[in-house]
């Protein structure tokens, strides 16, 4: 396994424990966003073998095709991505097959992933999009979970979204996102994720795309502010953090507090020790952001509970646009010292309308250790 697909294995895992948690949150989430996406004004289609029409029936491999297949996480379980043809295809005669089988470990988390790379360009919408459909309900999961992602390369941010298929209608996962720099590489991947019990798990997919959904201006630069109380000035410390800040708790074993001191007011996070893999506090803010424009977030954080034996802790970060359910960002931030870090990456908006700008604490990825972490300094600004 690569040190790219390491890091994506990590970044999934906790993905799919946020999801975990969201649904926790709120049971009412639906899986299909294509509502809220605009029609396609044209149709330019990245993606080579979209349909998987081209190339050899059975296995798919790097040397076999355009595609680039991946085995994550313990790399012992038996690994078939295969090109089929028969009735069963979303279109034309062929699909693609994913089958995670029942000794892939999800305590590894042993998933498979299929993707292209392509270079993109900034000021251009794109949308990916996939038709999957899970194949074998009834398997002893009442949902397959499916993640269809944009990993921008250089800065190693995301766009996209974890989705769980409940019954074997073939299901539309799209979503859209902007290329940060020109010519970014960006993996478009989607990946079959285990599930909490190990049972065989086929998945279908076919028409894999990625388009040019729109060429944008590039916009006239302005670096107004967009976040407000970014320094938490206008807190009032030992209360409950207030507005334009949200608090969401997934329990209240969590504390938040107004921290520092009267010259200089911080939110700090606490979350004990063994805190189990569905609790979370987050604190977010809404955000209006404008379609088309790159903008700049930047954060301050200090893992206060450092120390030799807790060397790494995750704290999540990033933008999310509930009405099309989509994240964008570093998603999990690597804290390693106690010292404090600026957290910055480039979102651009693929909408017009409201995202929340957000930070997790999360007991998933932090494997039981204690994370008392403090924020300050949030800024969101567009950039040229
Ligand atoms: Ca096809
Ligand atoms: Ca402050």
């Amino acid at each position: 396994m690569d040190s790219s697909s390491f890091e994506m294995c990590r970044v999934k895992k906790l993905v799919f424990f946020y999801i975990v948690l969201q649904c926790a949150l709120s049971c009412s989430q639906k899986i299909s966003d294509t509502k809220v996406n605009e029609p396609i004004k044209k149709d330019i289609f990245l993606i080579d073998d979209a349909g998987f029409e081209n190339g050899v029936v059975g296995p798919i491999t790097q040397k076999n095709s355009v595609w680039e297949v991946q085995r994550i996480g313990s790399s012992t379980f038996d690994f078939v991505i295969t090109r089929m043809e028969d009735s069963n295809a979303f279109a034309g005669k062929r699909y693609c097959s994913l089958l995670l089988p029942e000794n892939a470990d999800p305590s590894k988390f042993d998933h498979v992933t299929i993707g292209q790379r392509k270079k993109l360009q900034p000021y251009v919408i794109y949308e990916a999009r996939i038709n999957v459909k899970w194949n074998n309900p009834g398997n002893g999961n009442e949902t397959a979970i499916v993640s269809f992602w944009a990993q921008h390369q250089p800065d190693k941010t995301f766009a996209g979204k974890d989705v769980w298929l409940k019954n074997s209608d073939w299901t539309i996962i799209s979503f859209r996102f902007m290329a940060v720099k020109s010519d970014m590489p960006v993996f478009i991947y989607f990946s079959l994720l285990p599930h909490q019990k190990p049972k065989a798990t086929e998945i279908l997919i076919d028409e894999f795309h990625c388009e040019k959904i729109e060429d944008l201006p590039i916009p006239d630069s302005n670096s107004k502010e967009i976040i407000k109380d970014g320094d938490f000035e206008n807190q009032n410390i030992g209360s409950i953090v207030s507005l334009p800040w949200n608090l969401i708790y997934s329990n209240n074993n969590m504390n938040v507090s107004v921290s520092g001191d009267t010259q200089n007011k911080q939110i700090t996070m606490n979350m004990p020790a063994n805190t189990d893999n569905y609790t979370a506090i987050k604190l977010m803010q809404s955000v209006s952001l404008q379609k088309g424009v790159l903008y700049h977030v930047k954060a301050s954080l200090k893992w206060n509970n450092f120390s030799e034996n807790q060397t790494q802790g995750i704290v999540n970060l990033g933008i999310y646009h509930p009405e099309s359910n989509t994240w964008w960002g570093p998603i999990d931030y690597i804290l390693k010292n106690g010292e404090w870090n600026i957290a910055t990456f480039t979102h651009g908006a693929p909408f017009d309308g409201q995202f929340q700008l957000y930070v997790q604490v999360f007991g998933w990825g932090n494997f039981g250790k204690p994370m008392n972490v403090t924020f300050d300094n949030f800024s969101l600004k567009s950039s040229k």
